[in-house]
């Protein structure tokens, strides 16, 4: 790799790496990966994987396709011997944000394990030239800015691959096909294919984010999931969704066609995994393809079905996608006809009027498209597989008891320990070989050195140096935190589901307790990082009362010494890199019931922070493997809390009168100290959201979470009885790696043979 480097900075700038600068040798070393990965051959098989997705959050490609490389120890060398560093490189590499979290991450973790374990599949997506807004805050409020982070030196590689897409209105626009080579760890390579259009133009963008929504041509891929608060914006994510599963299924049919096969014969060579609902129009899209080429529709219908698989990532009503029929029929006359035949199948075989596909009102549900019309529908976690099962999605499982099942969700190892926790993983690899670096399961051998003292401490140091890492990094940024003090850290999209807003009601209750006088015997950092949807007015209700809170501390002299809050500004993937090997506490606190897995959760064990958090989620199989004392443990079970959605029988307002302690904290929102820092609007709404609504039931939970809270703060004091439980969730975290989750899609899902 060194020589490549060496090879192409001569040719581009007839200069050695020594003279080069920071920028020349980062260029060059992006050359220099693109053409290793392109030496490497393509894993290939008679049946290919799609994985269809509106996004694939890569973050930065750099340091992990080098360590996919087996190339990182060499270019951190050479580039120290030259007088720069892997830190300087990954500053210069802009970071594409093609994705809004979790269901995004997902897809970037999974497409390297898909290339690790030899799998012919390739993810289809779309090629978004802003991704989503960079956050900054201004007044202690969120403001969104565009994203650009495709330069004239990418990872994206423009191929001759084009189709033609008809929309609507008599508009046809042709696409162009870019390629992301996805290196597999010590193995073979794959693509990302992101589709776009030419005719797209940077320049419509305003103020902000804000841009013309109905110049489709000049707009359609420009951003991610724009606002889809008004028509304009629903329908610009129609376009943009049929825009992708049009290109994905012609590139079906054609690669088909190019292995010499019969597009009767589509089962046999692909199989559509469709990421949430977002690419459902594939299944219409295809039909009437395949019936194009001669196809009867019967026909058509069945090898659809069998060739598609449907992951479900939410139970969150307000997120399952249901298109008003008048919009498709603007949008995508074509598929009406096709959706009305989808619909009217269902009615004729079932009595069940919650399963149709078109309802009275003239909705189109995605979801009912997806399980009728595909051969597999899965959840990504045990919890989240039973309530789609017993609840959620019950009318179709008495359908199709056969089509469910769960796959629960994993992470990529070589992201998440092997590049950003280096010095963990060489612990790791000094107590227990590299196995686990193939295998993860391997990480149980950890646990027999919960009783080595040493083993402990170096355990601890290794935190103490990412905790140390992190604070030199936010020091850069202006921000200054004690390494000393425990970091409690919540990382995730702003979502009143997830709870920030109960997190900021323990700040409240721990600012308090200072002022009276209890201070803690270790100094508390809560760390926060999260985006809210620009039209998501609570969340960013949420986002102001944090950043107040975090003014308040800061300049009282009594508190600042004890607690420290920090939001991170614009936190994505390289934010999550350097936070979670720094975490002593993570933070988990979603209501019960309403996430659907979590992943950053799995991330966090692996670094050796211990979980906060409720039973909901991937939660529940992190507790099943680590125990009551590795883990903390609080509120309402999903039974609870699926019951009081059922008898509408919660209220905020009886919580508060039966606990005054929990009043005061509530009333601190609108309360003299926060109203002299905030705004009174955005204060007294989020006040009566709470006091009044509170759908996501945080004050139900808030004092369990107190409780639960101050007891893990206590139990850090022990410093080695905290090491072991830290040690008992690094050796239980095997179970997480994507590697696994991928080799259950496979083995149940896709059935591809593995070429290792
Ligand atoms: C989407 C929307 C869009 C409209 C407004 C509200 C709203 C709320 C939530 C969502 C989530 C869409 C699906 C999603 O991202 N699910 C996440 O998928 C992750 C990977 O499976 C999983 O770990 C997270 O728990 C789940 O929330």
């Amino acid at each position: 790799m060194k020589e490549r480097v060496e090879r192409i900075l001569k040719e581009q700038y007839q200069k050695g790496c020594g003279e080069c600068s920071a920028e020349e040798v980062y260029t060059a070393l992006l050359q220099a990966v693109k053409e290793e990965m392109a030496a490497r051959k393509l894993t290939e098989g008679k049946k290919k994987l799609y994985y269809i997705s509106a996004e694939f959050l890569i973050g930065k490609l750099l340091a992990g396709n080098l360590i996919n490389l087996g190339a990182y120890e060499e270019i951190d060398t050479y580039l120290k011997e030259h007088g720069f560093s892997m830190a300087q490189m990954e500053e210069l590499e802009p970071e594409p944000s093609l994705g809004n979290g979790g269901l995004g991450r997902l897809a970037a973790c999974f497409l390297d394990s898909i290339a690790t374990l030899g799998l012919p599949g390739d993810g289809v997506g779309l090629n978004y030239h802003f991704g989503l807004f960079r956050q900054r805050f201004e007044n202690h409020k969120q403001m969104e800015e565009p994203n650009p982070w495709i330069e004239d030196q990418s990872w994206l590689t423009k191929t001759d691959v084009s189709y033609e897409v008809s929309f609507g209105g008599g508009i046809t626009v042709k696409s162009r096909m870019y390629d992301i080579d996805v290196a597999g760890y010590e193995a073979g390579r794959n693509k990302l294919h992101l589709f776009d259009l030419e005719t797209v133009d940077e320049g419509i963008v305003e103020e902000g984010i804000d841009f013309d929504k109905e110049d489709v041509k000049r707009n359609l891929t420009l951003f991610l999931y724009p606002d889809d608060s008004d028509d304009a914006g629903r329908m610009l994510r129609i376009y943009q969704q049929y825009f992708m599963v049009s290109n994905g299924a012609q590139l079906i049919l054609d690669e088909i066609r190019q292995k010499g096969g019969k597009l009767t014969e589509l089962p046999e060579y692909a199989v559509i995994q469709i990421n949430d609902t977002h690419p459902t129009m594939v299944i219409p899209e295809l039909i009437r393809l395949l019936m194009q080429e001669g196809i009867e529709q019967d026909e058509a219908i069945r090898l659809v079905s069998q060739t598609c698989a449907y992951t479900n990532h939410t139970i969150l009503a307000e997120a399952l996608e249901t298109w008003p029929l008048k919009y498709l029929e603007k949008v995508v006359p074509q598929l009406v006809p096709i959706i009305k035949v989808l619909d009217e199948r269902v009615r004729a075989t079932t009595k069940d009027r919650k399963t149709v596909i078109i309802d009275r009102k003239k909705q189109v549900h995605m979801a009912h498209i997806c399980i009728h019309y595909g051969f597999s529908t899965n959840g990504v976690a045990a919890l989240h597989t039973e309530i789609l099962k017993e609840s959620e999605l019950k009318a179709f499982y008495k359908l199709y008891p056969e089509r469910f099942q769960n796959k629960t969700n994993g992470i990529t190892f070589r992201r998440w320990l092997l590049y950003s926790n280096q010095e963990l993983t060489a612990l790791i690899e000094r107590l227990i070989g590299d196995g686990f670096k193939r295998d993860a399961d391997e990480l149980k051998k950890l646990a027999e050195f919960a009783g080595d003292e040493q083993v402990l401490e170096e355990l601890l140091a290794i935190k103490q140096k990412k905790k140390q890492d992190l604070a030199d990094y936010l020091q850069t940024k202006g921000i200054v935190v004690n390494p000393a003090s425990i970091f409690d850290i919540q990382i995730k999209r702003l979502h009143e589901y997830k709870r920030q807003q109960m997190n900021a009601l323990y700040l409240i209750y721990k600012y308090l307790e200072i002022k009276k006088g209890r201070k803690p015997s270790t100094p508390l950092t809560m760390l926060f990082g999260a985006k809210a949807a620009p039209a998501y007015i609570i969340a960013k209700d949420i986002i102001h009362l944090i950043l107040c809170l975090q003014e308040l501390c800061e300049k009282d002299p009594e508190v600042s010494p004890y607690l420290k809050v920090v939001m991170v500004e614009n936190y994505n993937v390289s934010l999550a890199e350097k936070l979670i090997p720094a975490c002593d506490i993570s933070e988990q606190i979603s209501l019960a019931s309403k996430e659907a897995s979590g992943t950053g959760n799995m991330k966090f064990m692996l670094n050796g922070a211990v979980t906060l958090g409720t039973m909901d989620g991937a939660n529940v199989e992190i507790f099943d493997l680590v125990g009551r004392e590795n883990m903390y443990l609080f509120g309402e079970s999903s039974d609870t809390v699926i019951e009081h959605y059922k008898r509408e029988d919660y209220h905020p307002k009886k919580v508060l009168a039966e606990d005054i302690r929990l009043q005061k904290l509530v009333d601190f929102i609108v309360g003299p100290e926060l109203m002299a820092i905030g705004d009174e609007e955005n204060l007294t709404r989020l006040y009566n959201e709470i006091v009044g609504k509170d759908w996501f039931m945080a004050l139900l939970d808030l004092k369990d979470y107190i409780i639960t809270k101050e007891w893990a703060l206590e139990d850090y004091e022990d410093r080695k009885e905290w090491a072991k439980k830290m040690l008992i969730n690094i050796s239980q975290a095997g179970y997480f790696s994507s590697d696994r989750t991928i080799a259950e899609y496979n083995r149940d899902i896709w059935k591809l043979s593995e070429k290792m």
